[in-house]
């Protein structure tokens, strides 16, 4: 088997598992990355390896999975309960998470989760191995829970060919320092031939830790190891912009967005949807929602925050006293503001499929995205890929990295709720016109940079300096 293979690397396989009645089921992500990656992992013998979302009952229940998966080129790497609970839960979403949003105060630093960490990543190193790649071989690892991978592969191959890709921010090397094992996350991730981010200033704030914290050099914009050089970049992700902008047009999602502005008597539709996380700024959209309404009463009855909030990590302690916080002030405004014939926030904590997703982006006037710090955010891109020959307008924080790349949006500092409350009254106010020019100048980024972009974009960087670095060995 010598022709060249890709092999894609991330904590959660593109595919969910659940059991219902003793049968188990394949549920096939239909999430950014696995859309962009399917026209990669699918074909010839390329393979995707990660955790599948479930514990297996026994042994059996381990090789039937196994099989399953192989036929989708998926290979599952099972975790314990002590393990999702030290790696994922422990160590990802209590170190690295916060620190990689700048909540240096929400970090909890516990030895046996490091271990645990460890422990992990050291087996997805072990599911990489028993695939027997080689140097013709490309292998792209996904995301902060596997920071040590790239050099744990690299110790079993010098030549082999591997990058590494960011979805979150990577944050100031003055606030990275404080892990206390921020030297082995560095040389870990500097194990890969292209490290990348969404932003410019991910990238810096990279360079700065490798060079302040490991004290390297830079030697043409990358980071030296002793004489391999390791390439830190910027490769801003997109989204299937055909995806949304045909669901748009759909009979029956366009049958769904008529009923959902029927049912809201035609009010104007301020749309938000995150994940629940304490980076998305839900807090601070609502107090600038409540600002709002007290100081344009003109607007009482006229206007209706839809809040979609999707459940995520509420096991973990921040994440429950934060989804409590939203309902106390959901709550709170609907019960002051409201009325008998209006309600001012629809507020929903729920997973919906994306033809109602898509239905909410086409009826929405308004999309509000107030992150206090995020990787990229797509739900902005989707609004707009939603919105070809339409009215809208896009309200974004200038701290989500799609900031950079959406500028005609009205942007927006999240932590001025003055600053927000005034954005919601100039979107609702603009002229159409300026409407259209400003969607159509969001329009012309989110479909030219979509994910099929990304993904060529990164491989042929990636194959470009293995070109490179054969050049330098040869000379
Ligand atoms: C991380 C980084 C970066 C949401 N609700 C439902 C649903 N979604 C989908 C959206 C969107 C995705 O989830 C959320 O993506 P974001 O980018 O907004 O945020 P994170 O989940 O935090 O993602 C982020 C991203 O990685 C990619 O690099 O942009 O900064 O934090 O696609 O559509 N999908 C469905 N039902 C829902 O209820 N089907």
């Amino acid at each position: 088997m010598n022709k060249k293979r890709t092999i894609i690397v991330s904590n959660r396989l593109p595919i969910r598992i659940e059991k219902n009645d003793g049968e188990l089921k394949f549920i096939q992500s239909e999430g950014g990355l696995a859309t962009g990656l399917g026209s990669i992992y699918k074909r010839d013998n390329n393979i995707w390896i990660g955790w599948p979302g479930y514990i297996p009952e026994c042994e059996e229940e381990k090789e039937i999975i196994r099989k399953r998966l192989a036929e989708l080129n998926l290979i599952p790497v099972f975790l314990t309960p002590e393990q999702i609970e030290g790696y994922y839960e422990g160590f990802s979403n209590e170190v690295l998470w916060p620190i990689f949003h700048y909540r240096l105060s929400y970090a909890i630093y516990k030895q046996e989760n490091w271990q645990y960490y460890k422990e992990v990543n050291q087996a997805f190193c072990d599911a990489v191995w028993a695939e027997q790649p080689n140097d013709k071989d490309e292998i792209w690892i996904h995301d902060y829970q596997l920071m040590l991978l790239p050099r744990l592969i690299r110790q079993g191959d010098a030549n082999i060919s591997i990058g590494y890709f960011q979805h979150i921010p990577f944050p100031p090397d003055e606030i990275f320092r404080c892990i206390p094992w921020r030297d082995e996350l560095l040389e870990g991730v500097l194990g890969a031939d292209l490290i990348a981010f969404h932003t410019y200033n991910d990238t810096q704030h990279f360079l700065n830790a490798g060079t302040h914290i490991l004290g390297l050099t830079i030697k043409n914009n990358c980071l030296q190891i002793g004489d391999r050089s390791v390439y830190i970049e910027v490769y801003p992700m997109g989204i299937d912009y055909d995806k949304f902008s045909a669901l748009a047009e759909n009979q029956e999602v366009q049958t769904r967005v008529k009923c959902i502005k029927e049912h809201y008597h035609n009010r104007k539709i301020v749309l938000s949807i995150d994940r629940l996380d304490y980076s998305k700024g839900i807090l601070e959209r609502l107090y600038a929602f409540e600002n709002f309404l007290i100081n344009w009463p003109q607007y009482n009855n006229q206007v209706v925050l839809y809040m979609l909030v999707v459940p995520s990590r509420d096991t973990v302690p921040q994440y429950k006293r934060l989804r409590d916080e939203i309902d106390r002030l959901v709550g709170h405004i609907n019960a002051v503001y409201g009325t008998n014939e209006w309600t001012p926030i629809a507020y929903y904590y729920n997973t919906y499929p994306v033809e109602e997703l898509s239905a909410l982006y086409a009826a929405a006037d308004v999309c509000l995205v107030t992150s206090l710090r995020d990787g990229m955010n797509l739900v902005c891109k989707e609004y707009v890929a939603s919105k070809e020959n339409k009215q809208g307008v896009l309200i974004l924080s200038e701290l989500a990295g799609a900031s950079k790349e959406l500028l005609d949006a009205i942007q927006v500092n999240p932590n001025a709720i003055d600053e927000i409350s005034k954005a919601i009254v100039q979107a609702l106010e603009m002229p159409k016109e300026e409407q259209r020019k400003r969607m159509d100048a969001n329009i012309a980024i989110v479909k030219k940079f979509n994910i099929n972009h990304w993904v060529r974009l990164f491989f042929n960087r990636l194959r470009e300096i293995k070109h490179i670095q054969k050049n330098e060995m040869s000379r």
